[in-house]
Protein backbone atom coordinates (compact mmCIF):
# COMPACT_ATOMS: atom_id res chain seq x y z
CA UNK A 1 0.00 0.00 0.00
CA UNK A 2 1.42 3.74 -0.95
CA UNK A 3 0.42 6.98 0.90
CA UNK A 4 1.81 10.07 1.43
CA UNK A 5 1.47 10.23 4.92
CA UNK A 6 1.77 7.30 7.15
CA UNK A 7 0.27 8.21 10.84
CA UNK A 8 0.99 5.93 13.64
CA UNK A 9 -1.18 6.45 16.46
CA UNK A 10 -4.31 6.90 16.83
CA UNK A 11 -4.84 9.36 19.95
CA UNK A 12 -5.90 12.98 19.32
CA UNK A 13 -2.44 13.96 17.90
CA UNK A 14 -2.94 11.11 15.04
CA UNK A 15 -6.68 12.34 14.33
CA UNK A 16 -6.65 15.12 14.22
CA UNK A 17 -3.33 15.29 11.64
CA UNK A 18 -5.40 12.98 9.60
CA UNK A 19 -8.13 15.43 9.78
CA UNK A 20 -6.16 17.97 8.84
CA UNK A 21 -4.47 16.26 6.09
CA UNK A 22 -7.81 15.12 4.68
CA UNK A 23 -9.29 18.99 4.71
CA UNK A 24 -5.73 19.52 2.93
CA UNK A 25 -5.98 17.27 0.36
CA UNK A 26 -3.07 15.01 1.40
CA UNK A 27 -3.71 11.03 1.68
CA UNK A 28 -2.82 9.06 4.77
CA UNK A 29 -2.83 6.40 6.57
CA UNK A 30 -3.57 5.50 10.54
CA UNK A 31 -2.06 2.83 12.32
CA UNK A 32 -3.07 2.06 15.87
CA UNK A 33 -1.95 -0.83 17.75
CA UNK A 34 -5.46 -0.84 20.23
CA UNK A 35 -9.12 -0.82 19.59
CA UNK A 36 -10.85 2.27 19.18
CA UNK A 37 -12.68 1.42 22.46
CA UNK A 38 -9.79 0.84 24.31
CA UNK A 39 -8.35 4.68 22.93
CA UNK A 40 -11.57 5.90 24.23
CA UNK A 41 -11.44 4.22 27.48
CA UNK A 42 -8.31 6.37 28.52
CA UNK A 43 -9.52 9.26 30.59
CA UNK A 44 -7.23 11.93 30.00
CA UNK A 45 -7.44 15.79 29.29
CA UNK A 46 -10.17 18.18 30.05
CA UNK A 47 -9.11 21.38 28.95
CA UNK A 48 -8.69 23.11 25.36
CA UNK A 49 -7.04 26.40 24.81
CA UNK A 50 -8.56 28.85 21.79
CA UNK A 51 -5.71 27.40 19.28
CA UNK A 52 -6.72 23.95 19.40
CA UNK A 53 -10.57 25.12 19.80
CA UNK A 54 -9.54 26.57 16.40
CA UNK A 55 -7.59 23.39 14.67
CA UNK A 56 -10.92 21.52 15.85
CA UNK A 57 -12.74 23.55 13.72
CA UNK A 58 -10.46 23.59 11.15
CA UNK A 59 -10.72 19.89 11.14
CA UNK A 60 -14.38 20.28 10.98
CA UNK A 61 -15.43 18.69 14.29
CA UNK A 62 -15.91 21.16 16.58
CA UNK A 63 -19.59 21.20 16.18
CA UNK A 64 -20.51 19.24 19.52
CA UNK A 65 -17.69 20.96 21.26
CA UNK A 66 -19.74 24.30 21.30
CA UNK A 67 -23.03 22.33 22.00
CA UNK A 68 -22.21 20.23 24.82
CA UNK A 69 -18.20 21.98 25.72
CA UNK A 70 -18.12 24.65 28.78
CA UNK A 71 -16.49 27.59 27.78
CA UNK A 72 -14.51 28.72 30.91
CA UNK A 73 -13.74 32.36 31.82
CA UNK A 74 -11.64 31.67 35.30
CA UNK A 75 -10.43 29.33 37.54
CA UNK A 76 -9.91 29.59 41.29
CA UNK A 77 -6.78 29.05 43.37
CA UNK A 78 -6.94 27.50 47.21
CA UNK A 79 -4.45 27.79 49.37
CA UNK A 80 -4.43 28.84 53.37
CA UNK A 81 -7.68 28.03 53.45
CA UNK A 82 -9.19 30.37 50.47
CA UNK A 83 -10.17 30.34 47.26
CA UNK A 84 -8.92 33.54 44.88
CA UNK A 85 -10.33 33.72 41.25
CA UNK A 86 -7.52 34.30 38.16
CA UNK A 87 -10.52 36.45 35.95
CA UNK A 88 -8.89 34.68 32.49
CA UNK A 89 -11.15 36.59 30.54
CA UNK A 90 -10.35 39.96 32.17
CA UNK A 91 -6.41 39.40 32.39
CA UNK A 92 -5.72 38.22 29.02
CA UNK A 93 -8.42 40.70 27.15
CA UNK A 94 -11.27 38.64 26.33
CA UNK A 95 -9.43 34.63 25.77
CA UNK A 96 -10.91 31.91 27.85
CA UNK A 97 -10.39 27.89 27.66
CA UNK A 98 -12.84 24.94 26.72
CA UNK A 99 -13.97 22.44 29.00
CA UNK A 100 -14.74 19.40 26.96
CA UNK A 101 -13.01 15.83 27.73
CA UNK A 102 -10.17 14.25 25.56
CA UNK A 103 -12.13 11.13 25.10
CA UNK A 104 -14.89 13.49 23.54
CA UNK A 105 -12.63 15.20 21.22
CA UNK A 106 -11.34 11.61 20.05
CA UNK A 107 -14.85 10.80 19.95
CA UNK A 108 -15.71 13.70 17.61
CA UNK A 109 -12.62 12.96 15.51
CA UNK A 110 -12.85 9.06 14.83
CA UNK A 111 -16.23 9.83 13.71
CA UNK A 112 -15.30 12.08 11.27
CA UNK A 113 -12.60 9.76 9.89
CA UNK A 114 -15.12 7.11 9.94
CA UNK A 115 -17.44 9.78 7.89
CA UNK A 116 -15.26 9.69 5.03
CA UNK A 117 -14.16 6.05 5.18
CA UNK A 118 -10.38 6.64 5.16
CA UNK A 119 -7.91 3.52 6.13
CA UNK A 120 -7.39 2.95 9.19
CA UNK A 121 -6.14 -0.02 11.24
CA UNK A 122 -6.97 -0.33 14.55
CA UNK A 123 -5.59 -3.55 16.64
CA UNK A 124 -2.45 -3.37 14.48
CA UNK A 125 0.22 -5.91 15.58
CA UNK A 126 4.28 -5.79 15.75
CA UNK A 127 4.13 -2.22 14.08
CA UNK A 128 7.28 -0.87 12.88
CA UNK A 129 9.05 1.65 11.28
CA UNK A 130 11.79 1.82 8.73
CA UNK A 131 14.09 3.32 5.91
CA UNK A 132 12.54 6.62 7.70
CA UNK A 133 16.19 8.19 6.50
CA UNK A 134 15.36 7.53 3.09
CA UNK A 135 13.06 9.02 0.44
CA UNK A 136 10.81 5.70 0.80
CA UNK A 137 9.96 5.24 4.43
CA UNK A 138 8.16 2.30 5.31
CA UNK A 139 5.54 0.68 8.05
CA UNK A 140 4.76 -2.83 8.83
CA UNK A 141 2.66 -4.66 11.19
CA UNK A 142 0.12 -7.55 11.31
CA UNK A 143 -3.68 -7.29 11.16
CA UNK A 144 -6.32 -9.64 11.31
CA UNK A 145 -3.42 -12.22 10.61
CA UNK A 146 -2.32 -10.44 7.84
CA UNK A 147 1.56 -8.98 7.53
CA UNK A 148 1.22 -5.07 5.75
CA UNK A 149 3.57 -3.02 4.58
CA UNK A 150 3.04 0.33 4.09
CA UNK A 151 5.19 2.76 1.63
CA UNK A 152 5.03 6.46 2.54
CA UNK A 153 6.62 9.49 1.67
CA UNK A 154 6.66 10.84 5.36
CA UNK A 155 6.01 8.92 8.63
CA UNK A 156 4.34 11.02 11.32
CA UNK A 157 4.91 9.18 15.00
CA UNK A 158 1.38 10.10 16.99
CA UNK A 159 2.40 6.75 19.26
CA UNK A 160 3.20 8.82 22.60
CA UNK A 161 5.27 8.08 24.73
CA UNK A 162 5.81 4.53 24.98
CA UNK A 163 5.65 4.29 21.04
CA UNK A 164 7.82 2.97 18.75
CA UNK A 165 8.80 5.35 16.84
CA UNK A 166 10.85 7.66 18.88
CA UNK A 167 12.21 4.15 20.31
CA UNK A 168 13.21 3.21 16.32
CA UNK A 169 15.63 6.46 16.16
CA UNK A 170 19.18 5.58 16.70
CA UNK A 171 20.35 7.13 20.30
CA UNK A 172 22.99 9.21 18.84
CA UNK A 173 20.21 11.17 16.59
CA UNK A 174 18.72 12.12 19.46
CA UNK A 175 18.67 14.09 22.95
CA UNK A 176 15.95 13.91 25.55
CA UNK A 177 15.49 16.10 28.45
CA UNK A 178 13.68 14.43 32.23
CA UNK A 179 12.37 15.30 34.93
CA UNK A 180 10.04 13.20 37.02
CA UNK A 181 8.20 14.71 40.13
CA UNK A 182 8.15 12.60 43.29
CA UNK A 183 4.68 11.86 43.30
CA UNK A 184 1.77 10.91 41.05
CA UNK A 185 -1.74 12.37 40.34
CA UNK A 186 -4.81 9.46 42.10
CA UNK A 187 -7.83 10.85 39.54
CA UNK A 188 -11.64 9.80 39.77
CA UNK A 189 -14.26 10.29 37.41
CA UNK A 190 -17.68 10.33 38.59
CA UNK A 191 -21.90 11.14 37.82
CA UNK A 192 -21.95 13.85 40.30
CA UNK A 193 -22.20 17.48 40.17
CA UNK A 194 -19.32 19.30 40.48
CA UNK A 195 -18.28 21.43 43.41
CA UNK A 196 -18.22 24.56 41.58
CA UNK A 197 -18.75 25.68 37.99
CA UNK A 198 -15.07 26.28 37.42
CA UNK A 199 -11.86 24.31 37.95
CA UNK A 200 -10.20 24.57 41.68
CA UNK A 201 -6.57 24.48 42.06
CA UNK A 202 -5.60 23.88 45.48
CA UNK A 203 -1.84 24.12 47.04
CA UNK A 204 -2.44 22.63 50.80
CA UNK A 205 -0.13 20.81 53.65
CA UNK A 206 -1.89 17.45 52.47
CA UNK A 207 -0.94 18.04 48.92
CA UNK A 208 -2.53 19.25 45.59
CA UNK A 209 -5.90 18.77 44.39
CA UNK A 210 -7.89 19.66 41.82
CA UNK A 211 -11.66 19.92 40.93
CA UNK A 212 -12.27 19.39 37.39
CA UNK A 213 -15.27 18.48 35.36
CA UNK A 214 -17.09 16.90 32.37
CA UNK A 215 -20.25 18.25 32.43
CA UNK A 216 -22.59 19.91 34.91
CA UNK A 217 -23.31 16.08 35.78
CA UNK A 218 -19.85 14.92 35.53
CA UNK A 219 -16.92 15.77 37.67
CA UNK A 220 -13.15 15.14 37.74
CA UNK A 221 -11.33 15.06 40.54
CA UNK A 222 -7.26 14.74 41.56
CA UNK A 223 -5.35 14.12 44.69
CA UNK A 224 -1.86 14.09 44.44
CA UNK A 225 -0.66 10.82 46.09
CA UNK A 226 2.72 9.27 46.89
CA UNK A 227 4.20 7.29 43.68
CA UNK A 228 4.47 4.23 46.00
CA UNK A 229 -0.02 4.46 46.18
CA UNK A 230 -1.86 1.85 44.08
CA UNK A 231 -5.25 2.42 43.02
CA UNK A 232 -6.41 -0.31 44.89
CA UNK A 233 -5.79 0.94 48.26
CA UNK A 234 -7.79 4.12 47.87
CA UNK A 235 -11.70 3.21 48.52
CA UNK A 236 -13.64 5.52 46.65
CA UNK A 237 -14.64 6.48 50.48
CA UNK A 238 -11.11 7.49 51.24
CA UNK A 239 -10.48 9.31 48.02
CA UNK A 240 -13.53 11.34 49.18
CA UNK A 241 -12.34 12.35 52.78
CA UNK A 242 -9.25 12.91 51.16
CA UNK A 243 -10.76 15.63 48.65
CA UNK A 244 -12.85 17.35 51.49
CA UNK A 245 -9.62 17.42 53.48
CA UNK A 246 -8.04 19.56 51.12
CA UNK A 247 -10.72 21.86 50.25
CA UNK A 248 -11.82 25.02 51.85
CA UNK A 249 -15.01 24.77 54.64
CA UNK A 250 -17.38 26.13 52.08
CA UNK A 251 -16.37 23.75 48.97
CA UNK A 252 -16.20 20.76 51.61
CA UNK A 253 -19.28 20.81 52.59
CA UNK A 254 -21.10 21.75 49.45
CA UNK A 255 -19.12 18.38 47.52
CA UNK A 256 -21.16 15.91 46.47
CA UNK A 257 -19.50 12.31 46.28
CA UNK A 258 -20.95 9.34 44.58
CA UNK A 259 -19.08 5.89 43.24
CA UNK A 260 -16.31 6.44 40.51
CA UNK A 261 -16.99 5.00 37.05
CA UNK A 262 -12.85 5.80 36.44
CA UNK A 263 -10.32 5.60 39.36
CA UNK A 264 -6.14 6.24 38.36
CA UNK A 265 -3.14 6.76 39.48
CA UNK A 266 -0.81 8.99 36.82
CA UNK A 267 3.01 9.72 37.46
CA UNK A 268 4.04 12.97 36.43
CA UNK A 269 6.80 14.00 34.64
CA UNK A 270 8.68 16.61 32.15
CA UNK A 271 10.19 15.08 28.97
CA UNK A 272 11.32 16.86 25.63
CA UNK A 273 13.23 14.67 22.58
CA UNK A 274 15.28 16.65 20.41
CA UNK A 275 15.04 17.29 17.27
CA UNK A 276 11.54 16.31 16.31
CA UNK A 277 12.38 15.51 13.03
CA UNK A 278 14.48 12.50 12.00
CA UNK A 279 14.84 12.80 7.75
CA UNK A 280 11.46 11.32 7.03
CA UNK A 281 9.87 10.68 10.33
CA UNK A 282 8.49 13.44 12.17
CA UNK A 283 7.12 13.12 16.45
CA UNK A 284 4.18 14.95 17.20
CA UNK A 285 2.44 14.72 20.62
CA UNK A 286 3.35 12.61 23.76
CA UNK A 287 5.54 10.88 21.19
CA UNK A 288 7.83 13.60 21.42
CA UNK A 289 7.36 15.22 24.72
CA UNK A 290 5.35 15.10 27.71
CA UNK A 291 4.35 17.83 30.90
CA UNK A 292 2.92 17.15 34.06
CA UNK A 293 -0.88 17.67 33.87
CA UNK A 294 -1.30 20.75 36.06
CA UNK A 295 -1.23 23.15 33.26
CA UNK A 296 -3.46 21.97 31.39
CA UNK A 297 -0.98 21.44 28.41
CA UNK A 298 -0.42 17.83 27.16
CA UNK A 299 -3.39 18.00 25.03
CA UNK A 300 -2.96 21.16 23.97
CA UNK A 301 0.91 20.74 22.05
CA UNK A 302 -0.31 17.32 20.45
CA UNK A 303 -2.91 20.02 18.66
CA UNK A 304 -0.14 22.93 18.07
CA UNK A 305 2.34 19.90 16.64
CA UNK A 306 -0.18 18.17 14.11
CA UNK A 307 -1.16 21.59 13.37
CA UNK A 308 2.00 22.84 12.46
CA UNK A 309 3.08 18.96 10.87
CA UNK A 310 0.00 19.53 8.10
CA UNK A 311 0.36 22.80 7.02
CA UNK A 312 4.36 22.07 6.64
CA UNK A 313 3.77 18.37 4.45
CA UNK A 314 0.21 20.60 2.33
CA UNK A 315 2.88 23.14 1.04
CA UNK A 316 5.42 20.30 0.98
CA UNK A 317 2.92 18.26 -1.78
CA UNK A 318 0.85 21.26 -3.29
CA UNK A 319 3.68 23.46 -3.70
CA UNK A 320 6.69 21.22 -3.12
CA UNK A 321 7.75 23.71 -0.63
CA UNK A 322 10.54 21.76 2.01
CA UNK A 323 10.27 24.77 4.19
CA UNK A 324 7.51 23.58 6.44
CA UNK A 325 9.07 20.21 6.76
CA UNK A 326 12.77 21.81 7.63
CA UNK A 327 11.47 24.44 10.18
CA UNK A 328 8.78 22.07 12.06
CA UNK A 329 11.19 20.54 14.69
CA UNK A 330 12.66 23.84 15.74
CA UNK A 331 9.25 25.88 15.81
CA UNK A 332 7.36 22.96 17.44
CA UNK A 333 10.52 22.67 20.23
CA UNK A 334 10.04 26.66 20.89
CA UNK A 335 6.58 26.77 22.17
CA UNK A 336 7.05 22.84 23.62
CA UNK A 337 9.74 24.56 25.67
CA UNK A 338 7.17 27.40 26.79
CA UNK A 339 4.34 24.88 27.67
CA UNK A 340 6.84 22.81 29.79
CA UNK A 341 8.24 25.70 31.48
CA UNK A 342 4.90 26.95 32.59
CA UNK A 343 3.95 23.33 33.12
CA UNK A 344 6.83 22.94 35.74
CA UNK A 345 6.41 25.66 37.51
CA UNK A 346 2.41 25.90 38.49
CA UNK A 347 3.88 22.13 38.93
CA UNK A 348 6.61 23.25 41.48
CA UNK A 349 3.91 25.70 42.85
CA UNK A 350 0.96 24.06 43.86
CA UNK A 351 2.17 20.46 44.56
CA UNK A 352 3.90 19.38 48.22
CA UNK A 353 7.38 18.18 48.10
CA UNK A 354 8.02 16.82 51.15
CA UNK A 355 12.20 16.55 50.91
CA UNK A 356 12.38 19.81 50.58
CA UNK A 357 10.64 20.60 53.92
CA UNK A 358 8.41 23.49 55.65
CA UNK A 359 10.55 25.73 54.04
CA UNK A 360 9.07 25.13 50.88
CA UNK A 361 5.64 25.48 51.38
CA UNK A 362 6.13 28.73 53.09
CA UNK A 363 7.75 29.97 49.85
CA UNK A 364 4.80 28.87 47.74
CA UNK A 365 2.44 30.11 49.68
CA UNK A 366 4.45 33.93 49.64
CA UNK A 367 4.23 33.58 45.76
CA UNK A 368 0.58 32.56 45.86
CA UNK A 369 -0.33 35.68 47.86
CA UNK A 370 1.76 37.53 45.40
CA UNK A 371 0.61 35.98 42.70
CA UNK A 372 -3.06 37.05 43.82
CA UNK A 373 -2.19 40.54 44.77
CA UNK A 374 -0.60 41.10 41.73
CA UNK A 375 -1.81 42.11 38.10
CA UNK A 376 1.35 41.32 36.35
CA UNK A 377 1.66 38.05 37.54
CA UNK A 378 -1.71 36.97 37.74
CA UNK A 379 -1.79 38.20 33.51
CA UNK A 380 1.65 36.08 33.29
CA UNK A 381 -0.13 32.83 35.01
CA UNK A 382 -3.53 34.00 32.69
CA UNK A 383 -1.64 34.36 29.29
CA UNK A 384 -0.31 31.42 29.26
CA UNK A 385 -2.88 29.13 30.99
CA UNK A 386 -5.22 30.10 27.90
CA UNK A 387 -2.07 29.39 25.95
CA UNK A 388 0.34 31.32 24.25
CA UNK A 389 -0.17 32.20 20.34
CA UNK A 390 0.25 29.09 18.09
P1 LIG B 1 -1.60 9.41 23.09
O1 LIG B 1 -0.73 8.66 24.06
O2 LIG B 1 -2.91 9.93 23.54
O3 LIG B 1 -1.89 8.51 21.80
C1 LIG B 1 -0.89 7.70 21.25
C2 LIG B 1 -1.57 6.55 20.53
O4 LIG B 1 -0.57 5.75 19.90
C3 LIG B 1 -2.32 5.63 21.50
O5 LIG B 1 -3.63 5.41 21.04
C4 LIG B 1 -1.49 4.34 21.49
O6 LIG B 1 -2.29 3.18 21.63
C5 LIG B 1 -0.86 4.39 20.10
N1 LIG B 1 0.36 3.62 20.01
C6 LIG B 1 1.35 3.48 20.94
N2 LIG B 1 2.32 2.67 20.46
C7 LIG B 1 1.95 2.30 19.20
C8 LIG B 1 2.54 1.48 18.21
N3 LIG B 1 3.70 0.86 18.42
N4 LIG B 1 1.88 1.31 17.03
C9 LIG B 1 0.68 1.95 16.81
N5 LIG B 1 0.07 2.74 17.72
C10 LIG B 1 0.71 2.91 18.90
N6 LIG B 1 -3.14 16.12 29.43
C11 LIG B 1 -3.83 17.18 29.87
O7 LIG B 1 -3.79 18.23 29.24
N7 LIG B 1 -4.58 17.09 31.03
C12 LIG B 1 -4.65 15.92 31.75
O8 LIG B 1 -5.31 15.85 32.78
C13 LIG B 1 -3.96 14.78 31.32
N8 LIG B 1 -4.02 13.60 31.99
C14 LIG B 1 -3.28 12.53 31.54
C15 LIG B 1 -3.31 11.28 32.20
C16 LIG B 1 -2.54 10.20 31.74
C17 LIG B 1 -2.58 8.87 32.48
C18 LIG B 1 -1.73 10.34 30.60
C19 LIG B 1 -0.88 9.18 30.12
C20 LIG B 1 -1.70 11.57 29.93
C21 LIG B 1 -2.48 12.66 30.38
N9 LIG B 1 -2.50 13.87 29.71
C22 LIG B 1 -3.20 14.95 30.14
C23 LIG B 1 -1.75 14.04 28.52
C24 LIG B 1 -2.54 13.46 27.40
O9 LIG B 1 -3.78 14.12 27.32
C25 LIG B 1 -1.68 13.57 26.19
O10 LIG B 1 -1.06 14.85 26.10
C26 LIG B 1 -2.44 13.28 24.92
O11 LIG B 1 -3.05 12.03 25.05
C27 LIG B 1 -1.43 13.34 23.78
O12 LIG B 1 -2.01 12.79 22.69
P2 LIG B 1 -1.12 11.89 21.68
O13 LIG B 1 0.14 12.60 21.42
O14 LIG B 1 -2.05 11.53 20.59
O15 LIG B 1 -0.70 10.59 22.52
C1 LIG C 1 -9.02 17.50 33.74
O1 LIG C 1 -10.19 17.93 33.74
O2 LIG C 1 -8.74 16.29 33.55
C2 LIG C 1 -7.90 18.48 33.97
C3 LIG C 1 -8.18 19.83 33.98
C4 LIG C 1 -7.15 20.73 34.19
C5 LIG C 1 -5.86 20.26 34.40
C6 LIG C 1 -5.59 18.88 34.39
C7 LIG C 1 -6.62 17.99 34.17
O3 LIG C 1 -4.87 21.15 34.64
Amino acid sequence: MKTQVAIIGAGPAGLLLGQLLFKAGVDAVIVERQSADYVLGRIRAGVLEQGTIDALAKAGVDARMHEEGLPHDGFELLFKGARHRIDLHALTGGKRVMVYGQTEVTKDLMHARAQENLETFYDAQDVAISDFDSERPKVTFTHNGEQKTIEATFIAGCDGYHGVCRASVPSQSLQTFEKIYPFGWLGVLADVPPVSHELIYANTERGFALCSMRSMTRSRYYVQCPLTDKVAQWSDDAFWTELRARLDPEAAERLITGPSIEKSIAPLRSFVTEPMRFGHLFLAGDAAHIVPPTGAKGLNLAASDVCYLAEAFQTYFTDSDPQGIDTYSEKSLSRVWKAERFSWWFTSLMHQFPAEGTFNQKVQEAELAYLVGSRAASESLAENYVGLPM
